[in-house]
């Protein structure tokens, strides 16, 4: 656990929001580090592959269109149990259910809705190494 890696993404409403740098202040002020980062406008194709796991989803074909609305900034952090610390930060995946239960998280900072919700962060160790992998050699 010394050293653990976690995938997070300023999504489209974070960027156009400009909360790219809050976002990072966060990051460096609860002791991760920033290993990689990278801005891209993502395609369909990238978005589909990347939430595959949702491809059945009623919410797919709305969450393909928002990611690939505008760029998104791409970032490998590391730190000491990386992945929950990261999902604690960020908040419930309904930001507008997090500005109530959780004010103090990121997606209740800068998200809107349970879709625009800001921020991305792995969930397990495993879709962590899938997704860094995804994004970076
Ligand atoms: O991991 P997390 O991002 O918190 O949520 P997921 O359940 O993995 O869903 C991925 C992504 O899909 C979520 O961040 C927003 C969107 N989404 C949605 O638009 N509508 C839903 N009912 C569930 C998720
Ligand atoms: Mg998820």
């Amino acid at each position: 656990l010394g050293n653990e890696r976690t995938l997070a993404i300023v999504k489209p409403d974070g960027v156009s929001g400009m909360y790219t740098s809050s976002v990072k202040k966060i990051i460096l002020e609860s002791g991760f580090a920033i290993q990689r980062e990278l801005t891209v406008h993502l395609d369909e194709d990238s978005v589909r592959r990347f939430y595959a796991e949702h491809s059945t989803k009623s919410f797919f074909p709305s969450l393909v269109k928002y990611m690939t609305s505008g760029p998104v900034l791409i970032m490998v952090l590391e730190k000491t149990n990386a992945i929950a610390d990261w999902r604690a930060l960020i908040g419930p995946t309904d930001a507008s259910k997090a500005k109530v239960t959780h004010p103090d998280s990121i997606r209740a900072m800068c998200g809107q809705d349970l879709e625009r919700n800001c921020v991305h962060g792995s969930d397990s160790l495993d879709s962590a190494a899938r997704e860094i992998s995804f994004f970076f050699y």
